[in-house]
């Protein structure tokens, strides 16, 4: 029995634009995703979040799910455009009415409630008026937004994270192309990542001077790493390791731990890496109350032999590869997900005290960590998904074995709650919990939900 330390906070995770369909109704404007995934091409089958899960009409029931798994908070994320539908000024009261229905469930059925305010779903309006994560005043923007939100929900709210993964938004949106808005640039991605350090500023210094004192929440950021193995033991190889992780990790979390990004991309990405103004990094430094952490997968991480190009090709990925210049492979031992993710949980464990040791021990919580596994399209097979109970023993097991090793790990939230809209690839992943048919709407738990419940209920497997 793998016990974890009493108030460790067990729950499950997921984000506007993937379940909440009614994409336009009760006011909600545009965002890049919808604009993006109607773009024939950019999404598997063409898929959108039109109607997602229909979480928007279906609510009550997904409270009354996550009651009977018995987690102790939810993490959800809110649609800018539902509460501004042009991205600034008027605010849409329907809006505001479905997400305080939403908290007052949570609150009611003893689960609290996980606020992220941007899961990537910027208001199209900010886009195609402003330029999106490209001008500096998009922070402005940000902050706005996020006072509506302290001011509305922050009576219930006591959890904020300010930004889901900004390497997403900030790489595969402007990198690579992957996701929206669809651009690709080798120098877009840093100031879109710097625009989106100052927006997190902001807004944590919005709720630090305006809300907390009455309020008494905490706030933060949640980034995503993967775990960067070294290949061998050689200098090389070592450097190259660490290099890609101060490149994927690094590029968000020293901003916010130090004032400023990591030397080594400072050196290899030169001017195209903005500089911070004294204010600004003065704003950052300590901005997060705790450090919010998505992880999925591993790769071994080589000095190059010869020049390693991109932007391009998503496999292996870490962010623009020619700038970091480390050769990423998987090991053919490991078995990996239907995402083509290896499989490696002790790669947790690393990262975890990774975190612990350069960042000097801040209390973390995973906000994310999950699985989809293949053929889970056909309904038994998904609901009998011994492979997802087996992923997450793994996971949470080397979450366990990072708090033996003295990280200050408080919380684990699993993705998802119930299968939804997986981005590029539309609804042809699953990830969820629980089975959802996108037919009729119903949903059913898998057998990881069960497993999860127990977890949840005897603190530990
Ligand atoms: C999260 O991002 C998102 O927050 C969530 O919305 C999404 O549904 C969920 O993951 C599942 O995708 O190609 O082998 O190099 C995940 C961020 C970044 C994790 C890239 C895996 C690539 C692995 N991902 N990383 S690989």
């Amino acid at each position: 029995m793998k016990t974890f330390p009493d108030g460790f906070l067990w729950g499950t995770a997921t984000a506007a634009y993937q379940i909440e369909g009614a994409a336009a109704t009760g006011g909600r404007g545009p965002s890049i995703w919808d604009a993006f995934s109607h773009i024939p091409g950019k999404t598997a089958e063409g898929h959108t979040g039109d109607v997602a899960c229909d979480h928007y009409h279906r609510w009550e029931e997904d409270i009354e799910l996550m009651k009977q798994m018995g987690v102790g908070c939810y993490r959800f994320s809110i649609s800018w455009s539902r509460i501004q539908p042009q991205g600034k000024g008027e605010i849409n009261e329907e809006g505001i009415a479905f997400y305080n229905k939403l908290i007052d469930g949570l609150v009611a059925a003893g689960i609290t409630p996980w606020v992220t305010l941007f899961h990537w779903d910027l208001p199209l309006a900010l886009q195609l008026e402003e330029d999106g994560l490209l001008k500096p005043s998009i922070a402005y923007r940000f902050a706005d937004y996020a006072r509506i939100c302290f001011e509305r929900f922050g009576d219930r709210v006591k959890n904020w994270i300010t930004l889901n993964e900004p390497w997403c938004s900030s790489f595969l949106g402007h990198g690579n192309a992957y996701f929206a808005p669809g651009r690709a640039s080798a120098s877009e991605p840093y100031l879109a990542a710097h625009n989106l350090l100052r927006a997190h500023a902001y807004i944590v210094d919005v709720y630090r001077k305006e809300f907390q004192a009455d309020q008494k929440g905490q706030i933060g950021i949640t980034n995503n790493c993967d775990w960067r193995e070294p290949a061998s033991d050689s200098e090389g190889d070592k450097a190259a390791a660490q290099r890609a992780l101060e490149f994927f990790l690094g590029w968000f979390a020293d901003p916010v731990y130090f004032g400023d990004y990591p030397a080594v991309m400072r050196e290899r990405v030169g001017e195209r890496l903005p500089q911070f103004t004294p204010e600004d990094a003065k704003l950052l430094k300590g901005s997060s109350d705790f450090f919010g952490l998505n992880h999925y997968t591993t790769m071994i991480a080589s000095e190059p032999k010869q020049q390693v190009s991109g932007p391009g090709d998503i496999k292996g990925n870490g962010g623009m590869m020619e700038d970091q210049q480390v050769e990423l492979a998987g090991d053919p031992e490991w078995e990996q997900t239907d995402m083509g993710w290896n499989i490696v949980p002790w790669g947790c464990r690393k990262l975890l005290e990774w975190i612990d040791k350069r960042y000097d021990h801040p209390p973390i919580y995973i906000t994310e960590n999950g699985c989809a596994m293949p053929g889970e399209d056909d309904r038994q097979v998904a609901l009998n998904d011994t492979r997802r109970v087996e992923f997450l023993k793994g996971y949470i097991g080397a979450c366990h074995e990072a708090i033996q090793n003295g990280v200050d790990l408080r919380g684990y939230m699993c993705w998802s709650m119930m299968d939804n809209f997986e981005w590029a690839l539309g609804y042809t992943r699953r990830f969820g919990l629980h089975w959802v048919d996108y037919e009729t709407g119903e949903r059913q738990p898998k057998a990881s939900a069960k497993w999860y419940a127990a977890t949840v209920k005897q603190n530990g497997f």
